[in-house]
């Protein structure tokens, strides 16, 4: 049985018009280009810290009352329980992550089942070309199937050999680490595979479809 989630904060209505007023601005776009053999992405600097970045509210999850759910233009849609999750291949990853905002964290370890776990478990349809990822808090992003048909990609649920706290997107956040974080949906709770791309809650307010840090595709 679904329950209703409990979302606890406040959207903070004056960083997300901070955040379309970027875009309107194109702030921090460098426009140097990316260095020959460079690790951190043009515009961006490197920090120690891990920021939180999301709309405000997070959604107050257990593992058991989380699950993921698969449709649209694939051969078995599919929905994961945290049980489910857990009998998938695990795999561990270490990444850097660019957020838009200009920050980049370096050597991030994490554990999680590998996002071609979920294509072979769901088979994408020939005519599929985009995910669409919906989030507990309401959050939405749009990423190509060719950006998670990838072997770095992954459904995240161990940070540090920590569980992944609900700040970071816990229990379970999608995480793409070579496009810039935003297209990192935390707590995730759906996918649906489209012909067509549509924006999601970034991309609708100015940001980029696709959003790869090295060409700083940050805004549309
Ligand atoms: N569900 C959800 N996922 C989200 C967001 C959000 O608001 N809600 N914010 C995105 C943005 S803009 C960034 S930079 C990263 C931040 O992840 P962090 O808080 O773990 O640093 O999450 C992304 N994923
Ligand atoms: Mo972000």
């Amino acid at each position: 049985m679904t329950k209703d989630v409990e979302l606890v904060g406040k959207v903070k209505d004056k960083l997300i018009k901070t955040k379309e007023d970027w875009a309107k601005e194109g702030r921090g776009l460098s426009g140097e280009g990316a260095k020959a053999g460079a690790r951190l992405p043009p515009g961006q600097h490197l920090t120690k810290d891990f920021p939180v970045l999301d709309l405000g509210v997070q959604p107050n999850l257990v593992p058991k009352d989380w699950s993921l759910s698969v449709a649209g233009q694939v051969k078995h849609p599919l929905k994961w329980s945290w049980d489910d999750l857990m009998k998938q291949q695990q795999a561990e990853f270490v990444n850097d992550i660019h957020c838009v905002t200009t920050w980049s964290r370096y050597d991030n370890t994490w554990k999680g089942v590998p996002m071609r776990a979920l294509l072979d478990a769901c088979r994408p349809m020939d005519t599929a070309r985009f995910l669409m990822v919906k989030s507990f808090d309401g959050y939405s992003t749009n990423v190509p199937l060719a950006d998670v048909d990838r072997d770095d990609v992954f459904l995240g649920h161990t940070w540090d050999n920590k569980p992944l706290a609900r700040d970071h997107g816990g229990p379970v956040r999608l995480v793409v680490p070579h496009l810039y974080f935003w297209k990192s949906a935390k707590w995730i709770r759906h996918i649906t595979f489209m012909e067509k791309d549509q924006p999601g809650y970034w991309e609708a307010r100015g940001y980029h479809m696709r959003g790869d840090p090295w060409p700083e595709e940050r805004y549309s």
